[in-house]
């Protein structure tokens, strides 16, 4: 990686702490990444991301700031971006995802919180993170208990304001999540100083929806045997969805996809046609969690597609880009966020019908129903997603992991027992 200790320090990090971090991931990304064979040469760039995951993006993001443009933090995938970006700002994902932070987040959370929630808030009060240390507003949501307190604390480091999602997808809910959408505008256009216009939104959510598109474009690729990317490189890929100039990450993908669609024609895999697919569902994978993609593609299976906010949840369904006043694509931007379907939902139907779904689509063998550790929400859906699989007959089983290391060998035994049961 470049020097970049100038701006860390200008940005009041922890540079001691920030080093051992600098240190760890170089060696974690070579154990996971780098030791996969036949890797696609589209990959390079997001290779080139993560070894300067603390240095380009946040340079471009603080360059923003000096020509007077503001960035948003984000932390789940309802908060509508087009908004942040049609007034001239930048929205990107704060989600943390290494044990590295958990430490500085149990520090002032109960030991009990997910460590999404941990690590989140443990990468801005240590000083660790840059991206949470640059963003000059967090926009937080009222999905979890865990969430919801998360942002009371961290409020008192940086603005967060918080946008009301609805619990229910009732006729009022849906009207209910346009007006939160639309204080979020005045909110972000009060906050940079600039109108959102009609033409400025279109053109985001052009600019969105093609995002989108490269990524769906990506999984119709994983749709294939044999499947010509792995599962961890296409993590990787949506992981720095979350943070990279969208504009640039569209074409990236985009390069990426044709070698893998010449890959397809020409018969071409990352692994044996007749290695078992999973399908992996629950609570997102931020950047950088690989561990269970890890443990399944090292035990002999492949991750085709993943049902989660770091994957399907992220990319499907596209804003509809007809509106004709502001109302409308205000409207439009309120229908598709709505149609992510996340267990704070009650009912969640549409995810098991998701799921349903997508286990045809990528001819799923199997499926992995991964929570984070005290996430309340998700593991107790797992009742009802192991219900609705095993009536469908579709092999599938429950697991609970946090960030942490020491539960890699329980996880891979239990992972090899279930491709056991896979293969009979
Ligand atoms: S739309 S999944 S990104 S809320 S894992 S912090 S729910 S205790 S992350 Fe999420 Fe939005 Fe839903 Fe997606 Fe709480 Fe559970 Fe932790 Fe979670």
């Amino acid at each position: 990686m470049a020097d970049y200790r100038k701006m860390w320090s200008d940005l009041g990090m922890d540079l001691e702490k920030h080093d051992l971090l600098c240190q760890a991931l170089p060696e974690a990304f070579g154990a996971v990444y780098m030791s996969q064979e036949n890797r696609p040469e589209g990959m390079d760039f997001f290779n080139f991301v993560v070894s300067e995951i603390h240095g380009v993006r946040p340079v471009e993001l603080i360059e923003h700031q000096k020509n007077g443009g503001k960035v948003f933090g984000t932390f789940c995938v309802y908060v509508p971006d087009e908004i942040i970006f049609a007034a001239g700002g930048i929205a990107t994902g704060l989600c943390g995802g290494s044990q590295f932070w958990v430490g500085g987040g149990e520090k002032v959370l109960p030991a009990n919180t997910c460590p999404l929630i941990k690590a989140s808030v443990g990468a801005r009060l240590d000083g660790t993170c840059p991206f949470f240390k640059i963003a000059d507003m967090y926009i937080g949501e009222t999905t979890c208990d865990g969430k919801k307190k998360a942002w009371e604390i961290l409020n008192q480091e940086v603005p967060v304001y918080v946008m009301d999602i609805p619990q229910m997808k009732r006729e009022k809910d849906l009207l209910a999540w346009e007006d939160e959408i639309r204080a979020l505008l005045e909110i972000v256009e009060k906050f940079t100083g600039h109108k959102v216009t009609l033409e400025a939104l279109a053109e985001k959510i052009k600019v969105l929806n093609e995002k989108r598109q490269a990524l769906a474009r990506l999984y119709n690729a994983r749709k294939h045997s044999p499947v010509p990317i792995s599962g961890k490189d296409a993590l990787l890929v949506t992981q720095i969805a979350f943070y990279d100039d969208p504009v640039r990450f569209a074409a990236q993908t985009n390069k990426l996809c044709a070698e893998l669609e010449q890959r397809i024609a020409a018969g071409e895999g990352v692994f044996p046609a007749d290695t078992p697919r999973i399908l992996i569902t629950g609570t997102p994978m931020a950047i950088p969690n690989w561990k269970l993609h890890h443990i399944l593609e090292t035990s002999g299976a492949v991750v085709v597609v993943e049902e989660l906010c770091t994957g399907t949840r992220y990319f499907e369904n596209l804003v509809d880009e007809s509106g004709k006043t502001l109302d409308e694509q205000i409207k439009a931007l309120a229908a598709r966020y709505m149609k992510t379907n996340c267990a704070c939902f009650t009912p969640n139907t549409g995810r098991i019908d998701d799921l349903l779904r997508l286990v045809k689509e990528y001819k799923v063998d199997g499926v992995i129903d991964c929570s984070l550790q005290f996430c309340g929400l998700y593991s107790t859906e797992g009742y009802l997603v192991q219900q609705a699989l095993n009536k469908a007959g579709v092999p599938n089983i429950h697991l609970e992991t946090d960030y942490s290391e020491q539960d890699m060998e329980q996880l891979r035994t239990r992972v090899q027992a279930f491709l056991e049961i896979l293969k009979q």
